[in-house]
């Protein structure tokens, strides 16, 4: 059962049509540099993200595994990820810790990824057992622990108990040995859900934002109806009311949407820490090749580097030095929640 269901979200989105919910990066703009003094050599796009170094700030982020059908996928997913330097998440693996059977799939991309950072997942609300053994299972650098209650509610077969999952992240975040990650399905987050994230000692925190991949949709199609309800926080609003809330406090993953190198070096200027991307990359090798996967992974860091280029950032750092103005809803939104974004624009 949730072994299909995974084989059906794969089918499902990639047919799935543009989100009526936009991200809210077309509302940022970045403050072009006619004098950037910097030569193309110069630009360093690299980051370290959990000990371990990346070409640059991005995430394959948490699809799929659990059926031998998805063990290709995944294998293509940590191979491209191995090649270009970024870090990988695997989708749910409740499947693996039911069904023995299921976990090749998984192990296929530490197998595939020997060295770099792989991201195990599970939903919120697992043991410290299950999660032990998630880790386990592909020598994981962190766990990311999904929140995804509109898409259970949108499931006939969902879960309807939700008391209690903050208090079961307290008690991961102080008994796991690896960090941990709360992590959005495309949702996004408010600036009360990060300051309670905050204050029991979550340290990582990838937004989720809507404007992608929607899986209330998506649930809703598997259960035969459609209610169109644009639901969700644009994923630009979310990054920014989270980079207001957790300064300091918590690193952040922008995901949500997210499809070209602008919008990525927008997040980053914003104060993200890595960038997050699910659909689209599935979609390219799923409409293509590894070979499609390959190149377009080197182009969008090209293009990252290009877009450095341009604001005469040399480093990740520099970009959040960078001018960003922010218009339209976005800001509209932001000056009703209480959170100033003028001084982005005068940096
Ligand atoms: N997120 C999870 O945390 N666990 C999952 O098992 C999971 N499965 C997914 C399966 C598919 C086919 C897709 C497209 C996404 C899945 N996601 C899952 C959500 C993504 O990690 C991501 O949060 C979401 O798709 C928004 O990013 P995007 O707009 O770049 O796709």
């Amino acid at each position: 059962m949730r072994i299909n269901r995974k084989l059906e979200h794969i089918e499902l989105s990639l047919n799935q049509k543009k989100r009526s919910i936009a991200t809210g990066f077309e509302d940022v703009s970045l403050v072009h540099n006619s004098l950037p003094q910097l030569n193309w050599e110069e630009v360093d796009p690299s980051c370290e993200f959990l000990g371990k170094k990346l070409s640059v700030p991005l995430l394959i982020n948490a699809m799929t595994g659990g059926h031998p059908q998805l063990e290709g996928i995944n294998y293509s997913l940590a191979r491209a990820a191995n090649l270009a330097g970024v870090a990988i998440a695997v989708g749910s693996q409740r499947a693996a810790l039911e069904e023995h059977s299921a976990r090749a799939s998984f192990k296929v991309v530490r197998e595939a990824n020997p060295r770099g950072v792989v991201l195990a997942n599970l939903g919120a609300d697992c043991s410290e057992l299950e999660a032990r053994a998630a880790i386990e299972m592909i020598n994981a650098d962190a766990i990311q622990l999904h929140l995804n209650v509109p898409q259970e509610m949108a499931m006939r077969e969902g879960d309807r108990q939700f008391r209690g999952i903050l208090g079961n992240i307290e008690l991961l975040v102080k008994h796991l040995s690896v960090p941990i990650i709360v992590k959005e399905v495309g949702f996004g987050m408010s600036r009360e859900s990060f300051r309670r994230l905050c204050d029991i000692g979550v340290r990582n925190i990838d937004i989720g934002g809507a404007g992608g991949t929607d899986f209330m949709a998506i649930e809703e199609n598997r259960a035969g109806r459609m209610t169109m309800w644009s639901w969700g926080i644009p994923t630009a609003i979310s990054l920014l009311e989270g980079i207001e809330e957790c300064k300091g406090q918590a690193n952040l993953i922008a995901s949500g949407g997210i499809e070209h190198a602008l919008d990525c070096v927008k997040a980053l200027c914003l104060g993200c820490h890595l960038v997050g991307i699910a659909r689209p990359l599935l979609k390219v090798l799923m409409s293509g090749s590894d070979k499609h996967l390959d190149d377009f992974l080197e182009l969008l860091k090209a293009d990252i580097r290009r877009i450095m280029l341009m604001l005469g950032a040399k480093t990740i750092k520099d970009l959040t030095s960078v001018s960003a103005v922010i218009t339209g809803n976005t800001y509209h939104w932001l000056c009703q929640r209480g959170i100033r974004v003028e001084s982005l624009a005068r940096r």
